[in-house]
């Protein structure tokens, strides 16, 4: 099969710089945010020898244990929820004459990988040698398709170099929790929980399987088809085991130069409670079915592609004059789009779909970090990460009576069902500053969307049951001579620090999610249901515009710096410069209060309002902010250099804006961090994005006005991105000297850059800026 391929998308083996294999598994997923599946060694996936931690992540689909705790104190999180592992799909059998690679050890070396970023398809040339010498090539061709999120594709072609003799090929997959292999003492990485059980379910032979949880209680169904596409010379015939477990298999006498194509076709399910599972197996394997019959690998894989270009035309950032970086700036966009849930019941994890890292939760990441690359250019798969917050909107309300609270939504640190899943409360559960933060994506997405529905029926809601939980969690206090409102006992982003008093950057995403409630509230006066419906009075709301107004948040007058925590300046500083490399990431070296009782970060914190809230900031006061903070921040965490490479750009440090964002944008496809084998750091990928946009293009928008004031790296020639933007989609190219807007589709709307406004029009829909 030939598509045309374009250089500059091309993820290639020869490229890369580590070929650890673990690092590739990675790499080299293939996925589309219902499901993914880590590239892996096909022949030993699943064998006892091979390292790696292959296998297939559905998105949402986890089961729990409970916390193992010391002592449990009243309200801890019960249950860790994991994402589940299932048997890898690429997995297949080969014999040759008598040997087995099953049984026998098979060499199996990676001649060649490609991932072309543009269709989604990887392809692979792996070089096959058994014990007794035989040699041949293994094609591997695989996608995920972003057409029909259902369906996986899988392709194996056979050429034997050295001999003449029968090949029996066999794809049976009858476990389901996938073997790994994978030693490391990473608090990061998550055990498998390997609770699943597999079913086959009778289907004329194909082999379907229901896979369930024990404790989670979810089903899922998968069923998969050897595409009629191919020679049927013989044919793929299914076959049953003395167990009752159904396959594949095909058996030929090939000869050296001869190829056999075998193709496979997955429907993955989705999950349904395992309530209903019995009663919807036998309708919804129907329905699955319907993904996979009739239709081939090829005609799956165009119709994906196809959907893949439409992407690029909408969401491709293009740099000129800077290769390297332009390729990771693709795999990131590549890697977030195949990450993101699409169906408004999951969020992106983490890791993606690329690894159990993290228990496969989803974080603030989603909400800070990636949702403006999906609001700015795919604003419906925003609106449908932002429904997943609206849908565990009640179980966000129950947490937030169970915990002693009288109202409000009090949503989860981590979680993939809706419910708290962080053990370790002091890092976890206390980052209260999440729900802020969803409230401030609800407020971003309909600023650039002007998408009234969502707001009205969804957003305002979940503002205002955040705003509830502020009012709750705070108190007033007599501070500097004034009554002020506070909240005391809260873990900041920062993860180097834990349970303090006024984080700044928490005492201002919540006066901003207060103000937000007000702002709606006073918006839907006049429309008395969702009002009363939502139970909000006049006394709530005015509560809340005061309790906003008297914010406490602390200020160092001294050093002019905006405070990361009351009393932060009399911790003493760690002086990170003077520890080993060896040390870092501190927390794998470190007690954690050795690292709470100092002045040291793991990532950006106060430095997140300077990003996020931009207006009324003078340029002193964010020099001043950098200056402070930078030199006691680690970067442990991936989420921390593009945010530094925006503030830097803001305030004219441009070869420092430049370090941090090649770092940031590096972080996966050069494998920064040391840990991309245990999955790719999505939200990092997310920030590099806002590295470009809000650091290098500068933009800043609110709900009436765009605005850019760009700070290009002086070796990168040439910009473009396009934006939807209030229901108009636009075509920026910016050069060192000028920017040209296009209006590409709507009705039009003001630009201003570097304070020069124009309007542009389907009439006059090209605008040309100077500077
Ligand atoms: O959400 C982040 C956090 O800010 C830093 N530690 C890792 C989490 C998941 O990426």
């Amino acid at each position: 099969m030939r598509i045309e391929q374009s250089p500059e998308f091309q993820i290639h083996l020869q490229t890369l710089r580590s070929k650890e294999e673990l690092f590739l598994e990675t790499i080299y997923n293939v996925g589309n945010g219902h499901f993914g599946v880590r590239d892996s060694n096909p022949l030993q996936g699943n064998n006892h020898d091979y390292i790696g931690s292959p296998g297939l992540f559905i998105n949402g689909f986890f089961d729990y244990e409970e916390v193992a705790y010391g002592e449990k104190y009243r309200g801890y999180p019960d249950n860790n929820q994991v994402i589940n592992r299932l048997f890898d799909p690429r997995f297949i059998r080969i014999k040759v004459g008598n040997e087995d690679s099953l049984t026998d050890h098979f060499k199996v070396e990676n001649i060649d990988k490609n991932l072309d970023m543009q269709t989604g398809l990887l392809h692979e040339l792996f070089s096959v040698t058994t014990p007794g010498n035989r040699n041949f090539n293994l094609v591997v061709e695989s996608f995920a398709s972003l057409s029909k999120l259902n369906v996986y594709g899988v392709r194996y072609s056979v050429i034997p170099t050295n001999f003449s003799d029968e090949i029996e090929v066999i794809k049976v997959h009858d476990y389901v929790n996938q073997t790994v292999h994978q030693q490391d003492e990473d608090v990061r990485v998550s055990t498998d929980l390997g609770q699943m059980q597999l079913d086959f379910i009778p289907d004329n032979g194909q082999p379907s399987y229901l896979v369930t949880t024990f404790r989670s209680q979810q089903g899922a169904i998968i069923t998969y088809q050897a595409s009629e596409n191919f020679a049927p010379n013989p044919p793929i015939e299914y076959f049953r085991d003395d167990n009752h477990h159904y396959g594949y298999r095909s058996k030929y006498y090939a000869k050296p130069g001869s190829a056999k194509d075998f193709e496979f076709l997955f429907a993955i399910g989705d999950i349904h409670p395992l309530v209903n599972a019995n009663m919807y197996s036998d309708q919804y394997l129907s329905s699955l079915n319907n993904y996979i019959n009739d239709t081939t690998f090829k005609s799956e894989l165009m119709a994906s592609a196809q959907v893949w270009q439409t992407f690029w035309l909408h969401s491709d950032v293009e740099i000129d004059g800077d290769p390297a970086l332009q390729l990771c700036v693709r795999f990131n966009l590549f890697e977030l789009n195949q990450s993101a849930g699409r169906d408004a019941l999951t969020s992106i994890p983490a890791k993606g779909l690329t690894g159990n890292g993290y228990g496969g939760h989803f974080f603030w990441d989603t909400e800070i970090f990636m949702l403006p690359f999906f609001t700015y250019t795919q604003p419906e798969v925003a609106k449908d990460l932002l429904m997943f917050r609206y849908h565990t909107l009640q179980i966000a309300k129950e947490q937030a009576s169970d915990f002693g609270l009288g109202k409000g939504a009090m949503y989860p640190w981590r979680t993939i069902n809706g419910y708290e899943s962080s053990a370790y409360w002091l890092a976890g559960q206390a980052q209260f500053h999440i729900n802020a933060d969803i409230a401030f994506a609800v407020e971003q997405y309909y600023e650039i969307t002007s998408d009234d529905d969502f707001i009205r029926d969804y957003g305002f809601e979940i503002i205002l049951e955040t705003a509830r939980f502020w009012m709750e969690y705070g108190n007033y206090a007599e501070l500097d001579g004034k009554r002020q409102f506070v909240l005391n006992r809260v873990t900041g982003p920062d993860e180097y620090s834990a349970l303090v008093d006024n984080n700044y950057y928490t005492n201002v995403l919540a006066q901003s999610n207060l103000r937000l409630a007000v702002k709606y509230v006073r918006k839907f006066k006049g429309d008395d249901g969702i009002l009363s419906r939502l139970h909000v009075t006049d006394d709530e709301i005015d509560a809340m515009e005061k309790a906003a107004n008297a914010m406490y948040l602390p200020y160092d007058k001294e050093k002019n710096v905006k405070l990361q925590f009351q009393n932060f300046e009399q911790l003493p500083k760690m002086d990170i410069s003077a520890i080993d490399q060896s040390m870092f990431p501190l927390l794998l070296h470190y007690h954690p209060l050795m690292l709470y009782r100092h002045q040291v970060n793991k990532q950006a914190d106060t430095i997140m309002v300077d990003f996020m809230f931009p207006e009324g900031n003078t340029l002193d006061q964010l020099k001043a902010d950098y200056e402070f903070y930078e030199p006691i921040t680690t970067h442990d965490s991936s989420l921390s250099k593009a945010i530094y490479a925006i503030i830097a750009a803001r305030i004219g440090k441009d070869q420092q804006a430049y370090n941090f964002f090649s770092q940031a944008v590096q972080t996966d496809l050069m494998d920064v961090h040391h840990n991309t084998k245990n999955g790719i750091h999505a939200g990092s990928l997310g920030a590099a994005w806002e590295g470009i946009m809000y650091g290098f293009a500068g933009i800043v928008n609110n709900a009436t006005s765009f605005s850019l004031e760009p700070h290009l790296p002086s070796t990168w020639n040439c910009l473009k991105f396009k934006v939807h933007l209030y229901g108009n989609e636009f075509k920026f190219t910016i050069y060192q000297d000028s920017v040209e807007v296009e209006l590409l589709s709507g009705e039009g709307t003001d630009i201003t850059v570097y304070s020069h406004r124009k309007h542009l029009t389907p009439d006059n829909n090209r605008e040309t800026w100077q500077y």
